[in-house]
């Protein structure tokens, strides 16, 4: 059966995700067979222009005569866009796959996880957190679950941007509270806490985050509209949301982390890195240099520069031969491969709503940290 694909949103992610599909039938032959049945936005001309480039039969402008019209709907617009569609989605028995952070709120995100446990597993909900599909990470999952760094003591991650520095980058909705919920902590810290419940949130390992304090900062009160910008006007509009945060957690089994998000981190474009730990090993990642995975072993001197690449590594068959490097967009064709599988086979797919809820939870409890100058335990 062929897959009629209804997606909201032609931005960024909508990008990232048809492409994804565009390059499933030649790369990934057992995926199921998709149409890019229905792209969804509000400004139809626009969204004429995205179907034609991004490959979709056609357009619409209301997600509410979508939900229940194709096999899976994916939720790719602005934050607070997630919430209506993929619930409405989910009640009509359609499959979702939502971006991240998974909603504004943690209200929204509760109702959001109900919804997908009321459709029952058949119908999986996913979140797209797709650096969990990046080949090294993959691999550095199975170094920590086959225990080869003993008991986990730290844990790291940082997701530094710099967008924001310049005092007249535009305002958008990701600078605003009501679209967006929060600012760095949601749109970076949620792929942190994800990647590390993902990496070391078993019972064996780390163990879920118990507790943890937090800290948010705001730089720039308020920035230029693009529009007024264009016309060389003044207007500008509030920033509602924090620009930059960190937090320290403690997992259930005692260890430590660290996190950071900014996006006034001068230099430094889309650099995510983790670093973990443990009583027999570390290991650290980079996104800038998503291919390797550095490993420390007992008592090597330095780490060792794997490079992720190997015919048998997570996913790489499908590519280039060994050392014929991948990029940020095959973690979305990944992704895409795995969700549409389950969905085809009625499986349950993670990260899901679950994983989605929980990391809100995280980033839910740094807020109240930095409002109340306390740590905050995590139920
Ligand atoms: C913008 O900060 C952004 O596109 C995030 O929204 C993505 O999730 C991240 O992968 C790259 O940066």
């Amino acid at each position: 059966m062929t897959l009629e694909v209804g997606v909201l949103g032609y931005g960024f992610m909508g990008k990232a995700h048809a492409n994804a599909m565009a390059r499933l039938p030649m790369f990934f032959p057992d995926a199921p067979e998709i149409e890019r049945r229905v792209l969804v936005g509000r400004h139809e001309d626009a969204l004429s222009d995205a179907a034609d480039r991004l490959g979709f039969e056609s357009i619409a402008t209301d997600w509410a005569d979508v939900v229940d019209d194709v096999d899976v709907f994916y939720n790719l617009g602005p934050n607070h866009a997630h919430v209506e569609p993929s619930i409405a989605a989910l009640e009509a028995g359609t499959p979702v796959f939502c971006e991240k952070p998974l909603a504004p709120t943690l209200e929204d995100a509760e109702a959001m996880a109900t919804a997908a446990h009321e459709a029952g597993t058949d119908v999986p909900a996913g979140c797209a957190f797709n650096y969990r599909f990046v080949p090294a990470i993959r691999y550095a999952k199975r170094l920590l679950e086959d225990g080869e760094l003993g008991d986990i003591h730290h844990v790291r991650a940082r997701y530094l941007q710099d967008w924001l520095v310049d005092p007249t980058a535009p305002w958008s909705w990701r600078n605003d509270e009501e679209l967006a919920g929060s600012g760095a902590l949601g749109d970076l810290g949620s792929h942190s806490v994800d990647l590390v419940r993902f990496l070391v949130g078993s019972d064996d390992l780390a163990g879920e985050i118990d507790r943890v304090s937090g800290h948010l900062r705001t730089f720039v009160e308020e920035r230029p509209t693009e529009d007024a910008q264009s016309a060389g006007g003044p207007e500008t509009r509030p920033v509602t949301v924090d620009d930059a945060y960190s937090a320290q957690l403690e997992f259930e089994n005692g260890a430590m982390g660290t996190l950071e998000g900014s996006r006034f981190a001068t230099g430094h474009k889309n650099d995510h890195s983790l670093e973990i730990h443990g009583s027999a090993g570390s290991l650290r990642f980079s996104l800038e240099r998503l291919n390797e995975l550095e490993v420390l072993r007992g008592d090597d001197r330095g780490y060792e520069t794997i490079l992720v690449t190997d015919e048998d590594d997570p996913y790489v068959d499908h590519w280039w031969p060994p050392g014929h490097v991948l990029g940020w967009e095959h973690t979305f064709v990944h992704e895409n491969y795995e969700f549409l599988t389950a969905v085809d086979r009625g499986d349950t797919y993670a990260p899901n709503f679950d994983d989605g809820l929980a990391a809100q939870r995280v980033l839910d409890a740094i807020e109240e940290s930095d409002d109340s100058g306390e740590w905050i335990a995590l139920e």
